[in-house]
């Protein structure tokens, strides 16, 4: 069954843009994805067709309400019949990762809220949400973006939705490391050359090298991600020659945690 994702947002054209190329755009085309938008405008019943006003307390800005809001919200949730997750995406939120994605993707129909203005009147958080979440902490102008990262690091992880040699690459990302450098024609660039083993063909000599890349890059660039994952023997094996080759000077402040001398 297709996964479905149904957005309330008062920005319907911009979500959508998301669906018009690469590899969401194939996965709808496929059947494979299924997006569609709910407009709290659609849902209000005064002749202005108000979605927001001001916020009690005073302050500037305006808050979004809870009546045209709550009912587009229902809407989405009715249409995506069974089961739903409903996430707002907010910097208020639980920063997310991969492994979110990938519990996204498994889980029910995702409806997501996509606040504008100052944010969403806060009762609607307390009663019509599962989940608050962040794609990084910076403030947007809404929540459509961070809607539409999420819908597109969920596409690629749908069986189908990638060729099937993007397939593998794709595990290789999922696996907690940095991916390996990636050369193509020429093999020469002024002085720069393409390293010797990637025009070897010994196909395994290349899966070390790639896989001490990966795993030397992410020592070099994000060691937060190395202290969560378990390294098997060959991947410690390779992860020290990496880091005995590389010139470190004394007191290299890049050098953190378990340096082999
Ligand atoms: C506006 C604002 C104004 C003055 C002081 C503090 C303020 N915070 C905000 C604010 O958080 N506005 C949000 C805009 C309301 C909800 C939608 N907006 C949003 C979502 N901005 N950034 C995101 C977001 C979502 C997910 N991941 C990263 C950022």
């Amino acid at each position: 069954m297709a996964t479905r994702i149904a957005v309330v947002t008062i920005f319907p054209e911009m979500v959508m843009a998301v669906v018009r190329y690469g590899v969401t755009a194939r996965a709808v085309q496929r059947g494979l994805l299924d997006i569609g938008c709910w407009n709290p405008r659609d849902y209000t019943r005064d002749r202005h067709r108000r979605v927001d006003d001001r916020p009690y307390g005073g302050g500037p800005g305006m808050v979004m309400m809870y009546e045209p809001v709550g009912a587009a919200m229902t809407a989405a949730r009715d249409a995506v019949v069974g089961e739903s997750h409903t996430i707002h995406l907010s910097p208020q939120g639980r920063r997310i990762d991969q492994e979110d994605i990938r519990r996204f993707v498994q889980g029910p129909s995702l409806v997501m809220l996509c606040g504008r203005y100052e944010g969403v009147d806060e009762r609607l958080l307390e009663t019509e949400v599962d989940e608050e979440i962040s794609v990084g902490d910076y403030v947007l102008s809404g929540g459509e973006l961070a809607a539409m990262v999420v819908i597109d690091a969920m596409a690629r992880l749908i069986p189908g939705a990638l060729g099937h040699q993007a397939s593998a690459n794709a595990d290789s990302f999922s696996n907690g490391l940095l991916d390996w450098p990636h050369f193509t024609r020429p093999e020469s660039v002024a002085d720069q050359k393409v390293p010797e083993v990637l025009l070897s063909g010994d196909h395994g000599a290349i899966r070390r090298w790639r896989m001490k890349q990966s795993l030397g890059r992410t020592w070099e660039r994000r060691p937060d991600l190395l202290r969560s994952r378990k390294l098997d023997s060959e991947e410690q094996m390779l992860l020290g020659e990496y880091v005995n080759e590389r010139a470190a000077p004394a007191g290299d402040p890049a050098v953190i945690g378990e340096r082999s001398k």
